[in-house]
């Protein structure tokens, strides 16, 4: 049986034989496109960096490497969790750290998901002799880890003086920059927001709205205090890394017994309870943050598997409605909707194929127009063209006949979203449907 690592490989390769193939599906389209258009959407589609980028990392992945600081029990451990969805196994690596500082990985089933390097923060080391040569030991060791991007975690609950890791902080990247050439993106993450009153409600979406605004309150005041002293962030993000674990039978452990519990429990810990807020949105924004896109990919693949297939749609769309943005504005001698369809086909495809099936550039054609409500299943390529304003109109209404940058990017992004819907959660047409005419006019 094909272990869940297995069947993210397989999907991912799946969908780049796909990718491989589409110089030879735009060779086949029909006469009536001419071969300047063809070369256009090649040029288009095969020279996006960040498509090739995608495609390049399913090959050559690596686990991201992690900074992470905070203080003792801010929940840097119970962060790395979150994030993964599963408990995850320390492993200590054989590099020797200085005080204060661990560097190990995380792992499942023998598969490395992260590198971290844990630091409790220079506030915690005032114990040293030799502050100052510590904290020199410190920047360097952190260099020498060379992290992908630096998590700076803070306490929801009790408003922390954190100017000493601001400033520490600043050394860190100051030396980064200067050894690496290259920024180091950090992000700020305010854990333990489940704790903010009324501490009762756990579930992310039952936070009422006066827990909500308090933990905003937080961020803002954690914000000013990093912009008035200078330290320049990547983002910072309120979350809640509460996950509650049981054994495969059912019985609930604390964190602090897990320990204890033998090995074969220890890999088969499930979630009992998910308190988890914004992991989601903090596992865009260091999708985002992280530049390496070996290191990219490596970072979806922490996740779990339909996660990391969603993810990587998630991309997928979103790299399509660029593209659709910068075809809108090309100017073509076909016309744009004729264009954007082939390129819409063609996400859809390549989305469906994340789901493990065999989708043809027809099939994706049919489901976009079915999901837009123009019925046109089973017409060719022209009367499609023809019915452009049509189409396009039906999915954004009040579009009007040119196809404008915004425009083909929502509409774009409408048919991503919907294409992930119903191809990988595996909603119905029906719902899909429902769901976009409750979002007539999505944002992104
Ligand atoms: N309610 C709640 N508890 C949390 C959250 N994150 C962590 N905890 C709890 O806080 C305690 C400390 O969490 P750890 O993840 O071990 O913290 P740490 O920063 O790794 O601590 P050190 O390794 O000692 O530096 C544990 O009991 C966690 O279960 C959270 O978001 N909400
Ligand atoms: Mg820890």
């Amino acid at each position: 049986m094909l272990d869940e690592n297995q069947k993210i490989e397989k999907r991912l390769a799946h969908m780049k034989n796909f990718y491989l193939k589409i110089e030879d599906i735009l060779d086949s389209l029909p006469d009536v496109i001419p071969e300047n258009t063809k070369d256009l959407l090649k040029n288009k589609i095969l020279g996006d960096n960040s498509l090739k980028n995608l495609m390049d990392g399913i090959d050559s992945h690596r686990p991201p490497r992690i900074f992470l600081i905070g203080r003792t029990g801010v929940g840097k451990s119970s962060l790395i969790n979150a994030l993964c969805g599963a408990y995850v196994a320390k492993v200590s690596d054989t590099r020797s750290c200085t005080i204060g500082a661990e560097i190990y990985q995380c792992k499942e089933n023998n598969r490395v998901l992260m590198e971290i390097l844990d630091t409790r923060g220079i506030a915690e080391s005032e114990s040293l002799d030799n502050k100052i040569s510590a904290e020199e030991l410190l920047v360097k060791q952190i260099n020498e880890f060379s992290p992908d991007v630096a998590i700076m975690m803070l306490n929801c609950t009790h408003r922390d003086d954190i100017i000493t890791d601001v400033e520490f902080m600043k050394k860190v990247s100051k030396d980064y920059e200067k050894t690496n050439s290259l920024k180091l993106p950090i992000v700020v993450v305010v854990n333990k927001c489940d704790e903010m009153a009324p501490s009762r409600f756990k579930l992310a979406s039952e936070y009422p709205k006066n827990k909500i605004d308090k933990i905003n309150e937080v961020v803002l005041y954690y914000k000013d205090i990093i912009v008035k002293n200078k330290l320049k962030i990547y983002d910072i993000i309120p979350v809640s890394s509460l996950i509650d674990w049981q054994t495969p039978d059912g019985m609930e452990v604390s964190v602090e017994d897990i320990d204890n519990l033998p090995q074969h429990d220890i890999d088969n810990l499930q979630i009992a309870f998910d308190g988890r807020y914004k992991i989601e949105e903090l596992l865009d924004i260091l999708e985002e943050a992280i530049q390496d896109f070996e290191a990219q990919m490596g970072l979806r693949m922490a996740a779990r598997l339909n996660d990391v297939v969603v993810r990587v749609a998630k991309q997928l769309n979103k790299i399509f409605t660029g593209i659709s943005a910068s075809v809108a504005l090309t100017p073509i001698p076909t016309s744009d909707i004729y264009i954007l369809l082939i390129l819409q086909s063609i996400m859809v495809t390549l989305i469906a194929s994340l789901s493990g099936r065999d989708v043809s550039i027809d099939t994706a054609k049919e489901f976009i127009f079915s999901i837009s409500g123009v019925g046109l299943v089973g017409y060719g390529l022209r009367l499609a063209a023809q019915q452009g304003s049509k189409f396009i109109n039906a999915i954004c209404p009040g579009a009007g006949s040119t196809v404008s940058a915004a425009i083909a990017s929502v509409g774009t992004n409408g048919i991503g979203k919907a294409a992930i819907a119903y191809y990988i959660e595996g909603n119905s047409i029906d719902d899909v449907k429902t769901e976009i005419k409750k979002n007539q006019n999505p944002k992104r």
